[in-house]
Formats: structure tokens, C-alpha cells, sequence
């Protein structure tokens, strides 16, 4: 399947609901109080949040009057560049050697983006290493295998309940002396608390610049897109203790509320670098916000 035949599988449901609404609307032909009424109930209903929908209708109204726009057409066309302004996306660069860390709450899809991950980057050459560095669970480790083998890459990891820190600082040591590109690391997304939570990734920051400084640091967030608006606060959570560059947006293919990816660029201001269309290993899929508006519009 293409990269668009994919992200529009993926977004199947979202179309349905969102674009299928949206197409009716613009169909009536009459730009009033009520279509921009009932257009921000459709965003709201798709999870875009109410700030980011006011934003959308209060410029989809200045282009629609601007460009004296009476036919749906035209009107569409408007709102797709209101969307596409909002979305402008940004592709994730890296240059090894280089060491990506994941973060999230418990059950986002860390670790299998991580896997996702891995393959997608081992498929463009570059050789990869993963760290086991969710150490609170056993089977963490063991699922995080599971996906290296699939992707044939490199896995490092110690018993349960070992340090993740030295999980990562053996990481480090194996990538250094076979001069592996990347380093993915998961983590986990419970403790017994939040304070132990931050402070295990505070430790692993630590021993990354002081191990590795020379190192393109990149910090991902994981946020599944079934949470809604919720997962727009777990960005806060993890805050305090680490930068956030970027988000992976999972499980957009379990959703009719895909609208939520427009939620978490405005008002997160972070890009969104990847999205979660499925549970295989090649339905992780660089965010491109021109074939995201043309699948659901
Ligand atoms: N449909 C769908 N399911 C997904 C996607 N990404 C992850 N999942 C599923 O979500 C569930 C949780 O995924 P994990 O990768 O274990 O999540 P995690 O964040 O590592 O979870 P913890 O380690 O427990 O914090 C699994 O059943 C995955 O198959 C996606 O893009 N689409
Ligand atoms: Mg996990």
C-alpha cells in the first residue's frame, strides 16, 4: 500500500464522520451564522478542541468574505487553507549518531512505535539499537524484543527492575563501539508515582549528555489519539522534567476523531512527526499535513 492509500485507511473513520458532515455543509452553498455554527459543532464533535475550532472558523470566515466565495467548492478550498496554515508539518531530521527517547502515559503505544520506529529507520539504512529502558515491568523487555526481531534490529536490556539509566548507558557504550546510527530507548509509562516517574528521566538525560554529548538529542511524546482532548494534558505531565521536540500521534486508524491531530499542533505548538495508523510494523507514518487534509476532506 502507498503512503496515501495508508494514512486514508487510517483515517477511514475520521473521513467518515468529519468529511462526510463537513461535505454536506458546504454543499447547503450558504455561508451564514448557521453554517459556521454547525461547522464548529462538526470540528468539536472530531476532537479539534474549541480554541483551535475558533481559530479555524474565525479565518475560514475571513477568506470565505475576503474571496466574496459563494460556491461549496471554493469555500472547501478555504477551509482547506486555513487547515493547511494550522498544520504547516515538519519532517523529523536526523542526523547520527543519534538517540531518540520515548515518553508517555501507560498504554499510549510507546513501545510499539518503538518498533515501528526501528523499522522504518533500519529501512532507510540506518542502523539502529533499541534500550529496554521500561524496566518496571518484565514483560516490557520482552515485548520490546519481540519488535527488534521483527524489525532486525539490535536490542540492550537488563533484568526487571534495573536501573533505566544503565539500561541506556549500556546503550550508549554498544552504539559507540559498533557505530550504530540511532538509538531508540523506551520507558516506562507507569511508577508507583509521577515523582519517580520524572526523576528515573531526569537520570536517563543525565547520563545521555554526559555519555553522549556529541549526540542529536530527540524527545518524543506518545499520545493516542482515542484519548482526545485528554491527551492534550499529558503533555504537562511530562513537562517539568524533559523538552519535548515532537509528538507520535498513535491508534488515529481506532478514531473518528482524528481532528485531535489539529488540537495538539495549535495548542501544543509541537509538530506531530509521526502517526499511528494500525498495530503492524510499517503503520507508522511521517505526519504530511496535505495528504491528512485531502484524506479526510
Ligand atoms: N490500532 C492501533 N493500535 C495501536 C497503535 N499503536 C499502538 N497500538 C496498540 O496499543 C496497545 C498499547 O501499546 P504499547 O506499545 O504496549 O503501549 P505502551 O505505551 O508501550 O504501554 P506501557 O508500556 O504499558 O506504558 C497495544 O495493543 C498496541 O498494539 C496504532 O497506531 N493503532
Ligand atoms: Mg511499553
Amino acid at each position: 500500500m502507498n503512503f496515501f492509500a495508508k494514512i486514508a485507511e487510517g483515517l477511514k473513520k475520521t473521513r467518515q464522520a468529519l468529511g462526510f458532515n463537513l461535505k454536506k455543509l458546504f454543499k447547503i452553498g450558504i455561508f451564514n451564522d448557521n453554517f459556521y455554527e454547525e461547522m464548529s459543532d462538526i470540528l468539536i464533535s472530531a476532537d479539534v478542541g474549541t480554541d483551535t475550532t475558533e481559530e479555524i472558523i474565525e479565518q475560514l470566515k475571513e477568506k470565505i468574505k475576503e474571496g466574496r466565495v459563494t460556491s461549496a467548492d471554493k469555500a472547501a478550498d478555504c477551509l482547506k487553507q486555513v487547515l493547511t496554515e494550522i498544520l504547516e508539518d515538519e519532517t523529523l531530521n536526523v542526523t547520527p549518531p543519534a538517540i531518540i527517547t520515548v515518553v508517555g502515559v501507560n498504554g499510549v503505544g510507546k513501545t510499539t512505535s518503538i518498533g515501528k520506529l526501528a523499522y522504518y529507520f533500519s529501512k532507510q539504512k540506518y542502523s539502529v539499537v533499541v534500550a529496554a529502558g521500561d524496566t518496571f515491568r518484565a514483560a516490557a523487555a520482552d515485548q520490546l524484543d519481540i519488535w527488534a526481531d521483527r524489525a532486525e534490529v539490535r536490542i540492550i536490556k537488563q533484568h526487571e527492575g534495573s536501573d533505566p539509566a544503565a539500561v541506556v548507558f549500556d546503550a550508549i557504550n554498544s552504539a559507540k563501539s559498533k557505530k550504530t546510527d540511532i538509538i531508540i530507548v523506551d520507558t516506562a509509562g507507569r511508577l508507583h508515582n509521577k515523582k519517580n516517574l520524572m526523576e528515573e528521566l531526569k537520570k536517563i538525560y543525565r547520563v545521555v549528555d554526559r555519555e553522549y554529548p556529541s549526540a542529536q538529542k530527540i524527545n518524543l511524546l506518545v499520545l493516542d489519539a482515542t484519548t482526545g482532548q485528554n491527551a492534550l494534558s499529558q503533555c504537562a505531565i511530562f513537562d517539568d522534567a524533559i523538552d519535548i521536540d515532537g509528538i507520535i500521534l498513535t491508534k488515529l486508524d481506532g478514531t473518528a476523531k482524528g481532528g485531535v491531530v489539529l488540537a495538539v499542533v495549535s495548542q501544543l505548538g509541537l509538530p506531530v512527526y509521526f502517526v499511528g495508523v494500525g498495530e503492524g510494523i510499517d503503520d507508522l507514518i511521517p505526519f504530511d499535513a496535505n495528504s491528512f487534509i485531502d484524506s479526510i476532506l
